[in-house]
């Protein structure tokens, strides 16, 4: 039997995300993704100082918070020829890091780990044995019986008086649940530590950038000052708070993230052959170590995987024209040289045109416009974006702490290669790039300390500042990596004011309708193929979306 089953909103996401999925005989034979909602922030941003895009832009999502600011700034400088000194770039990196380390951990415990773990099935749980388990994987300290009992007595409350709080409208029962009731109550013990736990890490963004979230940022710098001659500079007792910020972080990873992962993981073995979708992945790399315009210096690398070839990386250029562009035949809008074209984000064009069904309606008419997101293409591929895509490219690379952390975590799910192209792979390539992250973390940290103690205490430069010494005419392109994969601003700079401005979001990569030639994105190719028991509880799909970590928020902006 065929059915074409809507999913609209999809939950513990940001932003507005509709999944219509047909399913025959229990599996996924087709899907359609689409973004129901839309701002237009790139209009708002038209005529505007260039200068103050980062503040409109990190607005465009409270999740991925100041990764918008980053792309925002390095665009600018890159149209005007600034460089930033080294003690904003390791800022920067600094505030990037604390960001992955924040939305990973959510994003595993809050956003994903309910599609696999049954909360309510953790009342059967004996609190002794599940602590004996936990016991097993890490060292963490809360891993007592006493612990784990008053969680259980907590959670049992909730769900006696059926007001399940945070935790209502799961699929609780579902036989797609495979973990022991130990294990379940150990998963949602963690889910309330993570919650704890995630305020504190974004404390470096406040004491860096002033506040979380949206935190400050500059052109040409970071807004912070650690020279005592200025006011409100950072002192020795906010650094020592950012290194046992960090430190915590460590521990919080190695000791309860990613034993968690591996252990629910190790239950759902078959994940790793589900879900794999389009065999092509995007990475524009960040973290430099020797300045942003110094792309070999990248801790994480730029480059494209084709076909899922590893021993070819190619090279990706953001200014190229024919690389990357945006196509809208099945998108809410209206390009003036012909709804046909693909448009090079600096020549790209912001036009709404909604042509769908009025609300309320029971389904999208996906043979013509179906989303406000467009659809952007790498040289006309459709690229998968994110950890795994991360991850991917920094295994092909060569990447030493990448390789030992893929290869350990493949032989402890006693898991092939090719189980990393999969539902899981995505899930446990978010995990390894955490773990790797909060070392590099440190690293940056340390150099930081090192830099002001020998005296060098620049964060931001004057260069260019004046718009008197601005050409005419500008353009620049800022790259990065969001949480959710690539992320680049296009700027286009006219008499001192933005001329035009647009945003290709990780979640567009990913999230996008088909293009014109007919070729799906990675969340309607990845649901090809994926079982569901029961279409009035679409669990599995929820499962493999949930994997990328949708946000249609930034998707649509
Ligand atoms: Ni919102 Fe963002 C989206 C990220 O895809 N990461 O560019 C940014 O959100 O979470």
């Amino acid at each position: 039997m065929n059915k074409r089953i809507v999913i609209d909103p999809v939950t513990r996401i940001e932003g507005h995300l509709r999944i219509e999925a047909v399913v025959e005989n229990g599996v996924v034979k087709d899907a359609y993704s689409a973004g129901t909602m839309v701002r237009g922030i790139e209009k708002i941003l038209k005529g505007r100082d260039p200068r103050d895009a980062w503040a409109f832009t990190e607005r465009v999502c409270g999740v991925c918070t100041t990764v918008h600011a980053l792309a925002s700034c390095r665009a600018v400088e890159d149209a005007l020829g600034i460089t930033v000194p080294k003690n904003a770039e390791l800022v920067r990196n600094l505030m990037f890091c604390a960001q992955y380390l924040q939305d990973h951990v959510v994003h595993f415990y809050h956003l994903h780990a309910l599609d696999w773990v049954d909360v309510v099935s953790m009342l059967k749980a004996d609190p002794a044995a599940a602590s004996k388990i936990a016991q097993s994987l890490s060292p963490w300290p809360k891993s007592n019986p006493g612990h784990f009992a008053a969680v259980q007595q907590r959670l049992r409350k909730y769900v006696e008086s059926g007001q399940l709080g945070i935790f209502a409208n799961g699929y609780w029962g579902h036989k797609a649940y495979k973990l022991p009731p130990e294990v379940n109550l150990i998963a949602v013990s963690h889910y309330l530590d993570a919650l704890e736990w995630q305020k504190d890490i974004v404390k470096i963004h406040a004491i860096f950038g002033g506040k979380n979230p949206h935190p400050n940022y500059l052109v040409g710098g970071v807004p912070c000052s650690f020279s005592t001659e200025e006011v409100g500079a950072i002192n020795t007792e906010r650094l020592n708070h950012v290194a046992s910020l960090i430190k915590d972080a460590i521990a919080f990873v190695e000791q309860v993230y990613v034993p968690d992962l591996l252990a629910v993981a190790s239950f759902y073995k078959d994940w790793g052959a589900i879900g794999g979708g389009l065999e092509n992945y995007l990475a524009y790399g960040d973290l430099p170590t020797r300045g942003y315009g110094d792309v070999s210096s990248f801790l994480l690398p730029r480059g494209a995987i084709l076909g899922r070839n590893l021993n070819e990386v190619h090279e990706v250029n953001g200014k190229n024209e024919e690389e990357i562009r945006e196509y809208i035949s099945h998108s809410w809008y209206r390009y003036a040289g012909g709804d046909d074209k693909g448009l090079h984000p600096w020549k790209g064009e912001t036009e709404f045109a909604y042509t769908g069904p009025k609300p309320p309606y029971e389904q999208l008419d996906v043979e013509g416009r179906y989303s406000w997101l467009k659809t952007p293409r790498w040289k006309d591929h459709p690229m998968e974006v994110g950890p795994l895509a991360r991850m991917l490219v920094a295994y092909a690379k060569g990447n030493t702490d990448v390789k030992e952390l893929v290869g350990a975590v493949l032989k402890k799910l006693d898991v092939p290669v090719t189980a990393l192209f999969s539902t899981l792979g995505r899930t446990a390539a978010r995990g390894v790039e955490t773990q790797v992250v909060a070392h590099w973390m440190k690293g940056f940290f340390d150099e930081l300390i090192g830099n002001i103690r020998n005296g060098e205490l620049r964060t931001h430069t004057r260069h260019a500042w004046d718009p008197a010494t601005w050409p005419a005419e500008a353009q620049g392109v800022g790259l990065t990596e969001a949480p959710r994969g690539a992320l680049a601003h296009w700027i286009r700079i006219k008499d001192k004011a933005i001329d035009n401005y647009q945003l290709v979001v990780p979640s567009t990569w990913n999230a996008s309708p088909r293009d014109g030639k007919g070729q799906r994105s990675s969340y309607e190719a990845a649901l090809i193929g994926t079982p569901v028991a029961n279409v009035d509880q679409p669990v599995e799909i929820l499962r493999t979306i949930h994997s990328f970590d949708p946000c249609l928020a930034c998707a649509v902006h």
